[in-house]
């Protein structure tokens, strides 16, 4: 009776040979200088029927913007470093967290740890679609106390993360100041 044992452990190291040639994937991506091009790893997790109604709904909030599917690494340069960075969604523990790989420090965090993420925390369990936006300015949703005070415009330097939620909106995840920082975009 040893085969079942064999077929265990030949589907252990296959598992974990994947997992290692996973790894030295985005190891490599992160590591290739980059002229803001963006390498994706396709997933399924959204239609793309549904994809493509929010890719035309959200242009007209952004001039430059590509749309990802959730199960997306999306790799490029978020940072200005022009080391190319991995970016991709995990779930722990019931959560949904986002993760950074930087490409130049080869150090993994997750993103939400900024006070400006006070309202948002670090759980994106709430995303329906995310994509990225190379624009020079967005919109900011200014709340404060629970009450909106306004509208502002914020001045990017870098591609940035768009997250959003279907027909509720979401926010914007730029590098300023040596940090990810959160931009509100809903009411
Ligand atoms: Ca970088």
């Amino acid at each position: 009776m040893e085969t079942p044992d064999i077929n265990r452990k030949t589907a252990m190291k296959i598992k974990q040979l994947s997992t290692s040639l996973i790894f030295l994937f985005l190891l490599f991506s992160c590591n290739e200088e980059t002229q803001q091009e963006d390498i994706i790893m396709k997933g399924a997790d959204t239609t793309s029927l549904q994809m493509s109604n929010y890719s035309d709904h959200i242009r007209n909030e952004f001039i430059e913007f590509d749309l990802f599917s959730l199960n997306d690494t999306i790799v490029i340069d978020l940072n200005g470093d022009s080391i190319s960075d991995c970016v991709y969604f995990i779930e722990n523990n019931g959560k949904k967290a986002l993760l950074v790989f930087d490409g130049r420090s080869k150090v993994e965090f997750q993103v939400g740890q900024d006070e400006s993420f006070a309202d948002i925390g670090d759980d994106f369990s709430w995303v329906d679609f995310w994509g990225i936006t190379s624009d020079t300015q967005v919109y900011e949703i200014v709340i404060t106390d629970g009450e909106i005070e306004g509208e502002r415009n914020v001045s990017l330097l870098h591609p940035s993360l768009v997250l959003r939620k279907d027909e509720v909106g979401g926010g914007v995840i730029t590098f300023i100041d040596n940090k990810f920082i959160w931009i509100h975009q809903a009411d």
